[in-house]
């Protein structure tokens, strides 16, 4: 009887156990808003460029008034391979292409209005430049998305209801549906102003809150393109950083809650406290990481007084620190010429860019090490183990306990390791968790704190300042509010030859 029951005991201890055990090792809950999947494909994309081509470039003009003779639209060698070439050179994996920019020129044959590329000299009216980016990045293994200016200051019927519903939605119907996967739609927030407007050349002001019908039009992405994240102001997927210098904020969050001017009015594109978008906020009700816009020259669109001002090399390096290395996207503003191609200066710039980050990144100088956590969830390494940190898997993580929320780990690369940038990626498909970070290496006979960061998020790179040379690296979380869920580790040295600037231009 006696054995009887004792025997119960026990198993009814080996049970508990056997469930804390399994509860233990259970994935971590995730923590506060989610990305969907259209938005970690857009995050995995971490660079893409915007490219500005159409009556602006024969004008002269950033922003057309919208009273273009379609006739000037004449590249005499567009060459839409070219062009996605030179970006994909330069590291990039995607473009938009600025379908229809402020001047109402639409570079597709649409049924919406006379004033598109089937009036123009190209080709003779049957061109599309919508369809040859889609054959060139279907070539090239890029991803495509567009950019359509809600603002027309063309369009007769701008600042009219008919506009909206007759003319822009269904220009974005005709885009979603007729060019294949996009991956980005991109709205901006210039919106109104004076403009040729069918002739009656005056000044209309929209109201911003809900002239567009923000969520109707939004509806159209979302049925036709459910893959695409919805950029703008107000995203609702993916923010605008709040300036056009390619920077995100030392500390920028993934998360996101858009305000109006006016706090009694919906916040809208071009109606948002737009320099909240550089850091976000850390109990952001949306997640809506941030993307980076900057022009490659210093108008968006070409200027042959441009000629030879693109950002070198070196620059794009830094901009790359700035917006990719703070967790955001970097969109990258490319200019074709008035033949329709980028020229050469731009090319090599962008080239260089490529070989310097594909240098930068391809040895990442961790791999191989072994490690030392002071926590991996539930003892099962397995599972949670720090060795997923080196694994080139995104997603795959180190999980401490629930109760863990600030660990530390060892990494022991067993001899000297020369580097001088630190990447950290956290498994954003369970949120954004860890809100700091410092990071040691061995020198001496002690722990030397060498940096320290905030927001980690689906990517971090710290820029050392100087090179540091060490065998063992300690990394420690030093806030969060749940138990970690870290992705990657990764030490790497930084090509920073400099090579020197072309001056032949063309
Ligand atoms: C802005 C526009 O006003 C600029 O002309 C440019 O297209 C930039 C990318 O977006 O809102």
């Amino acid at each position: 009887m006696e054995q009887n029951s004792s025997m119960k005991k026990l198993f009814i201890i080996i049970l508990l156990f056997t469930c804390i055990n399994a509860f233990a090792q259970s994935a971590p809950k995730p923590y506060g808003p989610l990305p969907t999947k259209a938005q970690l494909n857009w995050q995995e994309t971490e660079m893409y460029c915007i490219i500005h081509f159409g009556p602006d470039t024969y004008t002269d003009k950033e922003w057309g008034y919208g009273d273009e003779d379609p006739k000037i639209f004449n590249p005499t060698h567009f060459d839409a391979m070219q062009i996605v070439g030179a970006a994909k050179a330069g590291g990039f994996k995607g473009i938009i292409v600025v379908a229809k920019h402020h001047d109402g020129f639409c570079m597709w044959p649409t049924k919406t209005t006379e004033h598109n590329i089937s009036k123009s000299s190209y080709k003779n009216g049957k061109g599309d430049i919508l369809r040859e980016y889609r054959e060139a990045c279907d070539k090239l293994g890029m991803k495509m998305g567009v950019y359509c200016s809600p603002w027309d200051r063309n369009s007769a019927l701008y600042g009219k209801p008919g506009y909206v519903t007759d003319v822009y939605r269904k220009q974005l119907e005709e885009l979603y549906s007729n060019y294949g996967p996009l991956f980005i739609v991109w709205h901006d927030g210039a919106n109104g102003g004076d403009g040729y407007y069918g002739g009656a050349k005056e000044a209309r002001t929209i109201d911003r809150s809900n002239y567009y019908g923000w969520p109707e039009t939004w509806a159209i992405a979302r049925r036709l393109q459910p893959g695409a994240v919805i950029f703008g102001d107000v995203g609702p997927d993916v923010r605008w950083v709040g300036n056009e210098k390619g920077e995100a904020g030392e500390t920028s969050w993934e998360t996101y809650t858009p305000h109006a001017p006016d706090s009694a009015k919906t916040p809208a594109n071009g109606y948002v406290k737009d320099y909240e978008g550089t850091e976000g906020q850390r109990d952001g009700k949306y997640w809506m990481p941030a993307e980076c816009d900057v022009p490659f020259r210093p108008g968006w669109f070409y200027h042959k007084s441009d000629e030879g001002k693109a950002k070198w090399s070196d620059s794009l390096m830094n901009l790359y620190f700035k917006s990719v290395g703070r967790g955001a996207c970097l969109d990258l503003g490319l200019a074709p010429n008035k033949e329709g191609m980028i020229t050469y200066y731009d090319r090599q710039s962008l080239k260089n860019f490529g070989a310097l980050l594909h240098n930068t990144f391809a040895n990442n100088l961790a791999k191989g090490a072994t490690f030392i956590a002071s926590n991996i969830r539930g003892g099962n390494s397995k599972k949670f183990g720090p060795q997923f940190l080196i694994d080139d898997d995104r997603y795959s993580y180190w999980a401490t306990d629930d109760d863990v929320k600030t660990p530390w780990l060892v990494i022991n690369m067993h001899r000297p390791k020369t580097f001088d940038i630190i990447r950290l990626r956290e498994n954003i498909k369970i949120g954004q968790r860890i809100e700091a970070v410092a990071v040691d290496v061995w020198q001496n006979g002690s722990w030397e704190q060498i940096a320290t960061a905030t927001s980690i998020g689906g990517n971090r790179l710290i820029r050392l300042p100087k090179e540091i040379t060490a065998s063992k690296v300690r990394l420690r979380i030093t806030k969060s509010p749940i138990c970690i869920a870290l992705s990657d580790f990764g030490l790497f040295k930084e090509d920073k030859w400099n090579p020197p600037v072309v001056n032949k231009i063309d």
